[in-house]
């Protein structure tokens, strides 16, 4: 049995529980309260930070490095394309994730200028998708993981205008189809 270290407003777990639900295996929760952690919660993760996910005794945080784990732990559906290259650009994408998420949290903490080149990053992902209907070509992946939790967030939670850019409003859309989307666009609207 797989026990994630989970907190329901934490957009990086969950990509952790999107990518466990797109594998279809069961995995038990253990909810973390934030404002209060509990000191156990270190030993788990010396950062003391969630998701954390424990097999067996054995315990893994970061949320792109569980979320590769669980990828070859459980082979079907594969995540990543088979092709090297178009796996790269995914796995490059998720690299460079503080590039997107870095005007996330400057505007969630309202900083100035931070909506504009939030919406540049926007812009940019909405160019890629312009090209595929996935981050990281023809079927849902990590990528896609790694990013829809903070769309979700941005338009639900800090009012960003999604419509503009419209590849990108799109493929939220063709991702709202997944379960393991729909359940996390319903608990963002249960926190409102
Ligand atoms: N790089 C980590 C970031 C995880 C993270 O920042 N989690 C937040 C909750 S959304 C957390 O545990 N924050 C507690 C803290 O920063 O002390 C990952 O990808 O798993």
């Amino acid at each position: 049995m797989l026990t994630l270290y989970d907190a329901a407003r934490c957009p990086y777990c969950a990509r952790v529980r999107i990518v466990l639900a797109e594998k279809g295996v069961e995995w038990e929760t253990v909810e973390i309260d934030l404002g209060d952690r509990p000191g156990w919660l270190y030993e788990k993760n010396p950062a003391g930070k969630v998701p954390v996910l424990e097999v067996d005794g054995w315990v893994l945080p970061e949320s792109a490095v569980i979320s590769e784990y669980v990828n070859e732990r459980f082979p079907e559906p594969p995540l990543w394309p088979a092709d090297p290259g178009a796996r790269a650009a995914g796995r490059l994408l998720v690299f460079r994730f503080g590039d997107f998420s870095d005007p996330y949290y400057d505007l969630r903490r309202g900083k100035e200028g931070a909506r504009e080149r939030f919406e540049q990053e926007l812009a940019f992902l909405d160019s890629l998708l312009e090209k595929m209907p996935w981050l990281s070509g023809p079927a849902f992946g990590l990528a896609d993981s790694g990013y829809l939790p903070w769309i979700i967030r941005a338009r639900d939670r800090l009012g960003v205008e999604l419509d503009p850019f419209s590849a990108l409003s799109r493929w939220l859309e063709r991702g709202s189809e997944r379960p393991s989307i729909a359940a996390e666009l319903e608990l963002v609207a249960g926190q409102r």
